[in-house]
């Protein structure tokens, strides 16, 4: 019996590659949580941005919370099993009537994994709309050879290098993926996807967190770092992260520095300019 997922949904993630939405917060509940991040950026004075986007479960208790939270994981275990890691917690926000924008690109081909089991979740904090510019895929896109890639580090492309698929995607068949606050969408590693600049009057807000089953390996860096979230892992191919006590506990902070570090190798390996995102 799945845990949250229905049969089709299941059947559907599979078949094309991803499923939505799916709510695993109230509105209410998604509503503190985007409180709790613009208080950050109220304190620092600045939107949260760089590698504070990264690996944000070691920097913010309450994203460590989110990224256990029940009804995430269940809709997770429903695809990939009861053992789970989660490699990577990731802001994706865009600012009203802004240019900021994804462009085609493939997780897999960057990453270093060596599994095609990884499931991105992506969680609306604020609505995600088409005008807003919600995430788009290219359906069934996550079989076969992952297509080449282009590195074009335009200056407001949300990726590392500006990554591009280098082949023409049928803009025709994608299919775009609006979320209300507190709803998720789930993708395949594999599957391509993109999204258009802001042309709203809101703020964007998206985290997505990458959960994979513990028998997946890095193959790029030697050291890599991984939170177990749910069951066992019997593996120990990846050092797991501490749990933060509180915001900025001093111990996850050291960690994030490390696991940050160890993040930017994978994704520059082999790239011509190493730049900190937007
Ligand atoms: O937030 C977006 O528009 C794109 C997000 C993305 O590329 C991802 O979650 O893998």
């Amino acid at each position: 019996m799945p845990r949250l997922l229905t049969d089709q949904a299941i059947e559907h993630y599979h078949r094309e590659g991803y499923y939505f939405p799916v709510r695993v917060l109230d509105r209410r509940e998604a509503a503190h949580q985007l409180s709790l991040l613009q208080r950050f950026e109220v304190a620092q004075g600045n939107p949260i941005s760089g590698a504070q986007r990264s690996k944000s479960h070691l920097l913010f208790q309450w994203v460590d919370d989110l990224m256990r939270h029940a009804s995430i994981l269940d809709a997770v275990e429903d695809l990939i099993g009861p053992d789970i890691l989660c490699w990577n917690t990731l802001f994706w926000i865009k600012e009203a009537r802004s240019e900021t924008f994804v462009s085609w690109h493939q997780d897999l081909r960057y990453w270093g994994l060596d599994t095609d089991d990884l499931v991105s979740v992506w969680l609306a904090l604020s609505p995600a709309t088409v005008e807003s510019g919600c995430m788009r895929v290219l359906p069934r896109s996550h079989k076969g050879d992952l297509l080449p890639h282009d590195d074009e580090y335009q200056p407001h492309n949300l990726l590392t290098r500006g990554q591009e698929i280098a082949v023409p995607v049928d803009e025709a068949a994608a299919v775009s993926m609006p979320l209300q606050p507190g709803e998720i969408s789930m993708h395949n590693v594999r599957l391509a996807h993109a999204s258009t600049p802001n042309r709203s009057d809101n703020r964007r807000v998206g985290l997505s967190l990458h959960y994979m089953p513990t028998c997946a390996k890095q193959t790029v860096s030697q050291w890599d770092s991984a939170a177990l979230v749910r069951g066992e892992d019997r593996f120990g191919h990846f050092t797991n992260t501490p749990r933060p006590q509180k915001d900025f506990d001093p111990i996850a902070v050291e960690f994030h520095e490390r696991a940050t570090d160890a993040v930017r190798e994978i994704l520059f390996r082999d790239a011509e300019k190493v730049r900190e995102t937007l």
